[in-house]
C-alpha cells in the first residue's frame, strides 16, 4: 500500500488489512466488523477492495462522493469502490494499461451490484456528448436484460445471477467509452425444468405473467396465472420487495436502448412461451400394436399452440417427443420412448431452447454494443463471476464453479506477485523470492492432472506430490509425469461406448488418483488407512485452496454429456420460427454429424483458458464480496459466516503476498513532509533532495535496516509495526510541538 491518511493508521480499524498487527483470522475479522459497524463497509488489502454487504441502501453513492473520488490518490480517501474504479479508469486513460476488474465472492455478496457500481462510476466521469451518451446507455442497459433472463430468486439471494459475466468495456485514447463485448459462462439451465422450494425460475417468466398486456399474452397463447406453468413455483409471483410487472417493462425499455427491433422482441417472448408452454405438455404410458411400451401426447392444446407460435405441424413434434430414430447399421429405425424418457427429452429440450436463447441473446446485445469503428482500444473489463461454492450436497455444477475459482485464484497469485515483482525492478529493490501457496497442483488435478500413479496400479511409488510451496516463476520440482485430469477423465467415460455410469467414473479416478494429496474417497481413504467416516459412498473429495468439499458424482455423465435427441434438434430446426429455427443449427439433416458435440466440462474448460489469458494481458484490480448474515438483515455482521468466507476468498493469502515483500511504500516527497518533525536536522525545513530528505531522517531513528529499503522514487517499509512506530512518534510529536506552540504563545501575551 501507498501514503498513509490518519484513517489508515487507525489501529484499531485499520482501513488496510496489509498494516493489521498481529495478523491473525481473528484480528482480520474483527477489523471488517469494527469498520462495518462505522459503516466503512469497503476496507483494502493493497489495492484489493473488500466489500461487506450492507443489505441497505447507503448515501455512499450520491454524485457527490463521484465527485469526491474523482482523480483522488488511491490511498488518500477513504476506501471506496469508486476509488479502484477511478485508479483502474485513470490508469487505463492516461497510461495506457488495459484493465480488468475482477469481482469474487459468494452468491448474495454483492457481486452483480459492485459490478453495476464501477460501471456506473466510468460513466459518470467519462466524458459526455450525445454519441457516448448513447454507448454509455447501451452498455447500462444490458444489465436488466440479461439480469431479466439470466438471474433468479434463489435462497441465499433474491436476484441471483445465474451465468458467469465477463464485459469487456472499449475506450477510445481519451477515455470515451466505444462499446463492448459480453462473455456468458455456463448458464444454470436445470433451473429451467427444477428449482428448490423457496426459490423461483428465471425471473423473465414471471415478468412476462405480470407485465405483458392481455393483447401481449393472448399473442403469446399464455396464461397470467403462474400457478397453470409446470415449470413456475404458484409462490413465485407476488415476490415482497420485487416488482416483476414494472422490470418487465424496464427490460422492454433496455431492449429499445440497446436496439432490439420490436419483431426481434416478439421473437424472443414467443420462444420463452415456447419454454413455458413445454413444462405443460404432459405424457402418459401407451401400448402400441406390438404390447411395446410407448408414450402420447395426453393434453395436445399445449402442444397445438407450441406448433402455432413456431410454424410446425404438430405430428412432427408429438413424433419428435415420443419417439426417437436409431440408425443401426444401414437401417433407420423408429423406437418408441418410455413415459420418463420422454420426459426427460421434453426437459432437455426445454433447458436447450432455453440456454441457447440466451447465448443468442447475449450475442444480439454484443452485435448493439460492439465497436464498429477501427478507432485504437483500450479496454476495462469487469468480471462478475459466481464464488467458490461448499454446499451440503455438491455436484457437477459446483465442481466447474469451484474449478473457475481455483483458476482465478491461480491468477490472482500469478499476477499479484508478478505485479510486486515488477515494482521492486523498477524501484530497484533487490526482489527476495516470496513462499506462498501455489495450487496449480489442484487446477492440474482437474484439467491435466499430475501426480504419482497409483502404486497399486504400476506397483512402484514416485515421490509425494503433496501440498506444493512454490516460488514464483520456478516449475515445481515435485511435479511427476503429466497424465489426465478428472475432467478429461469425465469426457473419456462420457465417450465410452457400452454401459456408462457414474460408479465406473468413480472408480477410475479411484485408481487414478490414488496417491493424489488433493484427492480423497472412501476406497483412498480405506487404502491411506484413514478412520474419517464423513465421506459418503458414490462421492470423492477434492482438497481446494479454500477448503474441502464432497463431490457426488450422480449426474456428472449427464451433465456433462448434456445431449439431445436429434429427433428434436431436427424437430426445432424445421420450424419456420426463424430465431428458434436458427438456435439449432445440428437439426439441418444435411448437416448431420457423426461427431459428438464438445461436452459441457470441456467447453467450459476451454472458455475458462481464453478467459485467463484475456485476463492476464490486463491489470487487475480485485473487488473481494462478502456477505455478513444469512438473512438478508440490514447492519448485521456474523463474524462465524464471514469467517468461513475470508478463507474460500483466501484473504489471509492475499494479506501475506501483499506483504511478503513490504508492506507499506510511498513516495519520498509525501513520506518526508509527513514525519519530518522527528529529526532535528529535517525540521522545519529539509533543504536537500526528497530521497536524500528521508534518508537522513530515518537514520536519526534507528530502526533496524532491514526493516527499510530505499528504492528510486519510494521508501519501502518491511513490517506494519515500524509504520506504527513512526506514526506513534509521530503523534507525540504532535502533541509535543502543540504544547511548545501554547506556551510561546502565551509567553507572548
Ligand atoms: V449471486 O452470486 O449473483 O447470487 P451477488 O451478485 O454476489 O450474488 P448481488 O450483487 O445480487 O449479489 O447482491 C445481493 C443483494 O444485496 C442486492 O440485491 C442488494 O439488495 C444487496 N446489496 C449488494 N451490494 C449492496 C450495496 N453496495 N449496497 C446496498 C447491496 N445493498
Ligand atoms: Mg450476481
Amino acid at each position: 500500500m501507498e501514503g498513509a491518511s490518519s484513517s489508515l493508521l487507525d489501529a484499531e480499524a485499520v482501513a488496510d488489512l496489509v498494516l493489521l498487527d498481529p495478523l491473525t483470522e481473528e484480528s482480520l475479522v474483527q477489523t471488517l466488523q469494527e469498520r462495518f459497524r462505522r459503516r466503512d463497509i469497503y476496507t483494502y488489502i493493497g489495492n484489493v477492495v473488500i466489500s461487506v454487504n450492507p443489505y441497505q441502501s447507503l448515501p455512499i453513492y450520491t454524485p457527490e462522493k463521484v465527485e469526491e473520488y474523482r482523480n483522488c490518490s488511491f490511498f488518500a480517501v477513504n476506501p471506496h469502490i469508486y476509488a479502484i474504479a477511478d485508479d483502474a479508469y485513470r490508469s487505463l486513460r492516461d497510461r495506457d494499461r488495459d484493465q480488468c476488474i475482477l469481482i469474487t465472492g459468494e452468491s448474495g455478496a454483492g457481486k452483480t451490484e459492485a459490478s453495476k457500481l464501477v460501471m456506473s462510476y466510468v460513466a459518470a466521469v467519462s466524458s459526455k456528448g450525445e454519441e457516448v451518451n448513447k454507448v454509455k446507455e447501451q452498455l447500462l442497459q444490458s444489465n436488466p436484460v440479461l439480469e431479466a433472463f439470466g438471474n433468479a430468486k434463489t435462497v441465499r439471494n433474491d436476484n441471483s445471477s445465474r451465468f458467469g459475466k465477463y464485459m469487456d468495456i472499449e475506450f477510445d485514447f481519451k477515455g470515451e467509452p466505444l462499446g463492448g463485448v459480453i462473455s456468458n459462462y455456463l448458464l444454470e439451465k436445470s433451473r429451467i425444468v427444477r428449482h428448490v422450494k423457496g426459490e423461483r425460475n428465471f425471473h423473465i417468466f414471471y415478468q412476462l405473467l405480470a407485465g405483458a398486456s392481455p393483447q401481449l399474452l393472448q399473442q403469446l397463447k399464455l396464461r397470467q396465472d403462474c400457478g397453470h406453468y409446470g415449470y413456475l413455483s404458484r409462490e413465485g409471483s407476488n415476490l415482497p420487495g420485487m416488482d416483476d410487472a414494472a422490470n418487465f417493462h424496464a427490460m422492454q425499455d433496455a431492449m429499445r436502448v440497446i436496439g432490439f427491433s420490436p419483431a426481434e422482441v416478439t421473437e424472443l417472448l414467443q420462444v420463452t412461451a415456447v419454454v413455458l408452454k413445454l413444462g405443460n405438455v404432459q405424457l402418459s404410458s401407451s401400448f402400441q400394436a406390438s404390447g411395446m411400451e410407448a408414450c402420447s401426447i395426453t393434453e395436445p392444446r399445449e402442444l397445438r399452440e407450441i406448433c402455432e407460435l413456431i410454424g410446425l405441424e404438430p405430428g412432427a413434434l408429438e413424433r419428435a417427443l415420443c419417439s426417437r430414430t436409431v440408425k443401426a447399421r444401414d437401417e433407420t429405425v423408429l423406437t418408441t420412448l418410455s413415459v420418463p424418457q420422454g420426459y426427460y427429452g421434453r426437459d432437455a429440450l426445454a433447458k436447450n431452447i432455453y440456454s441457447r436463447l440466451f447465448d443468442w441473446l447475449v450475442n444480439r446485445i454484443n452485435a448493439s454494443i460492439q465497436v464498429k469503428s477501427d478507432k485504437q482500444r483500450k479496454v476495462m473489463g469487469v468480471l462478475d463471476i459466481y464464488g467458490f461454492e461448499i454446499f451440503q450436497d455438491n455436484s457437477f455444477e459446483q465442481f466447474i464453479i469451484n474449478y473457475c475459482n481455483e483458476k482465478l485464484q491461480q491468477i490472482f497469485i500469478l499476477m499479484t506477485l508478478k505485479e510486486e515483482q515488477e515494482e521492486y525492478v523498477r524501484e530497484g529493490i533487490q526482489w527476495t523470492p516470496v513462499e506462498f501457496f501455489d495450487n496449480s497442483i489442484i487446477c492440474n488435478l482437474i484439467e491435466n492432472v499430475s501426480c504419482p500413479p497409483s502404486a497399486g496400479i504400476l506397483g512402484f511409488q514416485l515421490p509425494q506430490a503433496g501440498i506444493h510451496w512454490g516460488r514464483f516463476g520456478v516449475t515445481p520440482s515435485t511435479m511427476a509425469q503429466s497424465t489426465t485430469g478428472i475432467l478429461a477423465m469425465l469426457d473419456e467415460e462420457c465417450l465410452r461406448p457400452g454401459v456408462v455410469n457414474e460408479d465406473t467414473f468413480l472408480t477410475k479416478l479411484n485408481q487414478l488418483l490414488a496417491t493424489h494429496k488433493h484427492y480423497e474417497s472412501k476406497e483412498t481413504q480405506n487404502a491411506r488407512r484413514v478412520t474419517d467416516t464423513s465421506l459418503p459412498p458414490r462421492c470423492f473429495r477434492i482438497h481446494h485452496y479454500a477448503g474441502k468439499v464432497t463431490y457426488n458424482v450422480s449426474g456428472f455423465i449427464e451433465k456433462n454429456n448434456d445431449l439431445l435427441f436429434r429427433d428434436l434438434s431436427q424437430a426445432m430446426w424445421a420450424a419456420r420460427h426463424a430465431l428458434l429455427r436458427s438456435l439449432f443449427p445440428e437439426g439441418d439433416p444435411q448437416k448431420v454429424s457423426l461427431k459428438l458435440p464438445p461436452t459441457a466440462g470441456s467447453q467450459f474448460k476451454s472458455s475458462v483458458a481464453m478467459l485467463m489469458k484475456n485476463l492476464y494481458s490486463k491489470n487487475p484490480n480485485y473487488i473481494r464480496c462478502i456477505k455478513p448474515n444469512d438473512t438478508k438483515a440490514a447492519m448485521v455482521f456474523t463474524p462465524e459466516l464471514v469467517l468461513a468466507q475470508v478463507r474460500y476468498l483466501g484473504l489471509m493469502e492475499n494479506v501475506r503476498v501483499r506483504r511478503a515483500g513490504y508492506a507499506f511504500r510511498q513516495p519520498y516527497g509525501p513520506f518526508l513532509q509527513r514525519y519530518k518533525m522527528l529529526n532535528a536536522r529535517t525540521w522545519p525545513r529539509w533543504h536537500g533532495g526528497d530521497r536524500q530528505g528521508a534518508e537522513v531522517l530515518l537514520a536519526g531513528l534507528a530502526f533496524p535496516a532491514e526493516e527499510l529499503a530505499f528504492g528510486r522514487t519510494k521508501i519501502f517499509i518491511r513490517s506494519p509495526r515500524t509504520l506504527f512506530d513512526l506514526e506513534r512518534r509521530r503523534q507525540e510529536r504532535v502533541a509535543q510541538l502543540a504544547t511548545l506552540i501554547q506556551k510561546t504563545f502565551r509567553g507572548w501575551r
